[in-house]
């Protein structure tokens, strides 16, 4: 039973609406092709806000959230970066640094990353916390062209030029966007997982996605009561 519906998952890549409330994503093998990509018909935005949850024992690179536009493959990518232990949201063709952060392994961890055209600034919430609203160079501009939303891989070109040694290796969940900041309020209700207004992008309980590759559809871990 339980072989056959991880079979079912493996071949079928169609795409459908699913709510996945109570599910997420594991990653369960290091490949330069496993990835699960999202759909969306918007095409340009002012402002945007992205939330995930996830959960990894990698030490190395690995990317969270990859969209490209067709004129550029990061135009919104959250990125690890091992060496200097940062989280770097990337907007358009620059990016800003968050280090010194307990991004600890095995744990799982909220992450919410605002950026407005208005001031060109990217704000990161990490776990609930408010972290410094920086100015990105070059991003007091909308994004506009079809974008590509992929996890589980880093994009070097519009929806594909995956690296294996930044793959994403563990369990994502509750991945929204918005087309618009987030108000603190807002965002501290997803952390806490309390009833907040889903993703007008991207919605977990409504997400239109094809898996391609070994990603599986599981429920989340909860403790035993
Ligand atoms: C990935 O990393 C391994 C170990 O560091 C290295 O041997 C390999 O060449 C890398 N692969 C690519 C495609 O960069
Ligand atoms: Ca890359």
């Amino acid at each position: 039973m339980k072989f056959s519906v991880c079979l079912m998952i493996l071949i079928s890549n169609a795409a459908a609406i699913q709510d996945l409330s109570g599910k997420m994503f594991n990653f369960p093998e290091k490949t330069n092709s496993a990835h699960v990509r999202i759909s969306t018909s918007k095409q340009s935005f002012s402002a945007v806000t992205v939330c995930h949850r996830s959960f990894t024992d990698l030490k190395r690179d690995h990317a969270l959230f990859s969209m490209a536009l067709p004129s550029n493959a990061n135009e919104f990518l959250m990125f690890y970066k091992s060496d200097v232990r940062e989280l770097q949201p990337h907007v358009k063709t620059d990016k800003s640094v968050y280090g010194g952060l307990d991004y600890k392994p095995s744990q799982w961890h909220s992450i919410c990353t605002t950026w407005e055209s208005s001031t060109g600034l990217v704000q990161l919430w990490f776990n609930g916390q408010s972290l410094g609203r920086k100015y990105i160079a070059n991003t007091q501009s909308p994004m506009s062209g079809r974008p590509i939303i992929i996890l589980g891989q880093e994009q070097d070109s519009h929806g594909g030029g995956f690296d294996i040694n930044q793959s994403f290796l563990g369990m994502m969940t509750d991945v929204h966007m918005w087309d618009y900041a987030l108000s603190p309020c807002e965002i501290q209700k997803y952390v806490s997982e309390l009833s907040f207004t889903p993703g007008n992008v991207l919605n977990w309980a409504a997400l239109d996605f094809q898996i391609n590759g070994r990603v599986l559809i599981e429920n989340k871990q909860m403790y035993c009561q």
